[in-house]
């Protein structure tokens, strides 16, 4: 996720102009109770125990027929290797203890793929062979996904970075969409 931040961060910038730093461009905007996100106030006292806390693993999504199920775990994502064209629906589950998340992009290989530090998949070089992804789902957690696939090649990976990102500890698999 933190290509996704970079990115937002340069467009938040192309838009404002690198605004922050003078007061040129913000002026408008009062400098000290400008309407930023702000964090939800903290926990002064510890909850008591009525209710337990939400929990998003409790009500599993409704799974519908025909949906293609993922299981990412250290180091791999275990499904299908041959997915039928169309709108597939992948029903996506974290069997792992690290967070991870579904990535597609068309291709042939991860090792074609183009790649940025720690080997982590350059998306943005990607362009229009990077199809989508998950958000990072923590362990145990699930997410349906639904994307239009045309026959052909794909490659499915978690592109979470690190010093050896998990697309390079394996996390990928070579899918034929046919
Ligand atoms: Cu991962």
């Amino acid at each position: 996720m933190r290509r996704a931040c970079a990115l937002l961060f340069v467009s938040l910038l192309g838009l404002t102009a690198c605004g922050g730093g003078s007061d040129d461009a913000t002026s408008a905007v009062p400098s000290t109770g400008a309407p930023t996100e702000t964090e939800p106030p903290a926990e002064t006292v510890a909850p008591v125990e009525t209710e337990p806390a939400p929990d998003t693993t409790v009500a599993p999504p409704n799974v519908p027929d025909g949906a293609v199920s993922v299981g990412l775990v250290e180091w791999a994502i275990e499904t299908d290797l041959e997915v039928t064209a169309g709108t597939v629906t992948f029903d996506v589950s974290n069997n792992g203890d690290f967070p991870h998340h579904f990535a597609i992009a068309r291709g042939n290989s991860y090792e074609e793929l183009p790649q940025s530090g720690g080997g982590a998949v350059d998306e943005v070089a990607l362009g229009d062979d990077f199809i989508g992804r998950t958000v990072n789902l923590r362990s145990g957690q699930q997410e349906l996904i639904e994307f239009d696939l045309d026959p052909g090649n794909y490659v499915f990976f978690c592109n979470i970075a690190g010093s050896v990102s998990h697309a390079a500890q394996g996390q990928v698999l070579a899918v034929t969409v046919g």
